[in-house]
């Protein structure tokens, strides 16, 4: 795996830098490792006007617009790099990562290159600008005047956008802000689906299911410790809210289950595909037809308040400009949560500070201590959801959805120990009482043609491959008849509709179609469920029990939806339903701060006609 990583990672690098006449690979790789990026492009002749543009002073944008042009005007964008790659055979970065991102995401000209690329995959690869040799450019804050708009989202993931789409969609200026150098956030990772209820994708399949039923089994989930208001919201918009990605350009017609749900409920892309890039993706195309103003490496250090109490704007850090401040009548919290803080979820839960992390690098939670520090009460923060089945030595997330489709988990004694769809917390716990601390995902090429997202781990090299169970079994190093009795005993389970060992409640597939595939697998932390609180409407709540007036909140930064473990699939549903509130609500709310108040008291915000009452 690192080994891969490695080799096409300096590959792509040295096609980035040498396009035409390459040197040996190894001689380029060698010198990119030495080199920041600005010294080789200096070495070949490429002055800075090169890559800034022309100017009196160079000035960089926090989203680095020009330099990226200049990238991909001179090398190509990322498809048209991972078309020229010779290696076929390895991992291309330039591929994989084709719509999703600007090239200063992973190479940057001044500073360490390493250090996105490795916070996200754990590949052991050297490039250029390696972090040893310093960042000779740290940015300096500099104080400049003040911005406005109605209302600023905080966060870039599926919440931030979703509420700030619907904000601006309600004729409202709205300003987006990303601390990363790329959005998405955690979103751009969610896998399984999108959970919902009573939707026409559904019915078209002729699947049973209900609102009410989603809100007994999240409540269920959840220990019953969630807020069941913000339950019902969740459920009761839910369809509403895969209508509504619809209509914006998303496919999210397949329907799979996944563990916790009484009924196949979890939206994904045709075949199976993955879903938080697709979901994204549209988003972020959204904003950009709208001419939205996104701001990316833009950090939020503070929300401003006024003495009344009302929420007045905020502070932010741009990468490159330094330090400003944008008033706004309305501020929408949409940061995400803290797995990926090892100081944060040792504070909260010590047992798993050393524990790895299927989140993307940027899940700090700073957003829950600018809330707090705004006046909002936290909730539910020791509640962190280990999933069980993050791929060995990785950050790579193996799906729900492929135990969902039919795989099982087996141990190292190449046996079945626990009912694969339980929910995370249940199975985590049974994984790590297993030898090592770990088990395999087990399919075969019938469940990996039911799922398209399967295609990824085999992209990765995460797969291990036999023609028999038995043949898998010995790759594994495990008694190869064990598994194939393993096998054999399920088979007949799926045959029975009954598995009397697990009480598996779906029994999709049998796995009887060769070849035979496993991903070794460990528990890792996946999502938080704690956070600021909020009310039905995403109205942040303070310590007080009333509303921090201006304030909202949406997605992971927020507690109380998924009380003591989060349901796999309910996470984008709250992106998208409370994203669509907070934003509708915060702008309901900057309206009504525009017009003159006839009466006296607070502006009510106005909920969009299709938002379901929040009880
Ligand atoms: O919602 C999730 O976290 C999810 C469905 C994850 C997954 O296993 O795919």
């Amino acid at each position: 795996m690192k080994r891969i990583g490695q080799v096409a990672m300096l590959f792509g690098l040295v096609l980035l830098l040498f396009p035409a006449g390459l040197p040996a690979a190894e001689k380029g790789a060698e010198h990119a490792r030495k080199t920041l990026l600005a010294d080789l492009h200096k070495e070949k002749q490429v002055s800075c006007t090169d890559c800034h543009g022309k100017g009196k002073k160079i000035v960089v944008d926090d989203g680095e617009s020009q330099v990226n042009f200049n990238c991909v005007n001179c090398h190509g964008g990322l498809a048209k790099l991972a078309a020229g790659a010779k290696d076929k055979e390895h991992i291309n970065p330039h591929s994989s990562h084709v719509g999703a991102m600007n090239c200063t995401v992973c190479h940057q000209g001044h500073q360490s290159s390493a250090a996105y690329c490795n916070q996200c995959h754990t590949f052991d690869l050297p490039m250029a600008g390696d972090s040893a040799l310093g960042d000779p450019r740290p940015s300096r804050p500099v104080l400049r005047e003040v911005e406005r708009a109605d209302v600023v989202v905080v966060g870039g993931g599926g919440a931030g956008y979703t509420a700030a789409i619907t904000a601006h969609d309600m004729g409202l200026k709205v300003i987006l802000l990303e601390k990363q150098p790329v959005a998405g956030g955690n979103s751009m990772l969610a896998a399984g689906g999108m959970n919902a209820a009573e939707t026409k994708f559904q019915a078209a399949k002729g699947i049973k299911d209900s609102v009410d039923q989603m809100v007994q089994d999240t409540m269920k989930g959840g220990k019953n410790q969630s807020d069941p208001a913000l339950v019902k919201v969740l459920a009761g918009n839910s369809a509403a809210a895969v209508d509504w990605l619809t209509s914006i350009g998303a496919d999210i017609s397949d329907v799979g289950r996944l563990a916790g749900a009484s009924a196949p409920r979890a939206h994904r892309p045709t075949g199976g595909a993955t879903v938080g890039p697709h979901i994204t993706g549209v988003l972020k195309k959204n904003a950009e037809q709208r001419k939205m103003d996104v701001r990316l490496n833009s950090r939020v250090l503070e929300i401003r308040k006024d003495r009344s109490g009302r929420v007045t704007g905020v502070v932010v850090q741009g990468k490159h400009t330094g330090t400003y401040t944008i008033a706004a009548r309305a501020v929408v919290l949409t940061t995400g949560g803290f797995s990926a803080n090892p100081k944060k979820v040792g504070a909260y839960r010590p047992e798993y500070r050393e524990m790895k992390t299927s989140n993307q690098p940027g899940a700090m939670g700073e957003g829950m201590d600018i809330g707090s520090q705004a006046g909002a009460a936290l909730v539910d923060m020791k509640e962190i959801q280990i999933h069980p089945t993050v791929a060995a030595g990785s950050r790579i997330l193996i799906s729900e959805s492929v135990r969902g489709n039919g795989a099982i988990l087996v141990n190292r004694e190449g046996k079945r120990f626990v009912n694969e769809m339980t929910t995370r917390d249940k199975a985590s716990e049974a994984t790590l009482k297993q030898t090592g601390g770990s088990a395999f995902v087990v399919f075969d090429e019938g469940i990996r043609k039911s799922l398209k997202q399967i295609d990824g781990y085999f992209h990765l090299g995460l797969v291990k491959a036999g023609a028999t169970p038995v043949e898998l079994g010995r790759v594994l190093g495990m008694p190869g008849e064990t598994l194939a009795q393993t096998i054999e005993a399920y088979n007949k389970a799926v045959d029975a509709k009954d598995d009397a060992e697990f009480k598996r409640p779906n029994l999709t597939r049998a796995l009887r179609t060769p070849g035979y595939y496993a991903i070794e697998v460990k528990p890792g932390i996946h999502y938080t469920m704690g956070g600021v609180k909020i009310d039905p409407a995403a109205r942040v709540i303070g310590e007080d029990g009333k509303p921090v007036a201006g304030l909202f909140a949406a997605g992971e930064v927020t507690g109380g939806v998924h009380g003591g473990n989060r349901l796999g699939g309910n996470s984008i549903c709250e992106t998208i339903v409370f994203g669509r509130i907070a934003g509708a609500h915060a702008a309901g709310e900057a309206k009504a701060l525009m017009t003159p108040k006839k009466g006296k008291g607070a502006p009510k915000p106005a909920a969009p006609k299709e938002m379901k009452k929040a009880s």
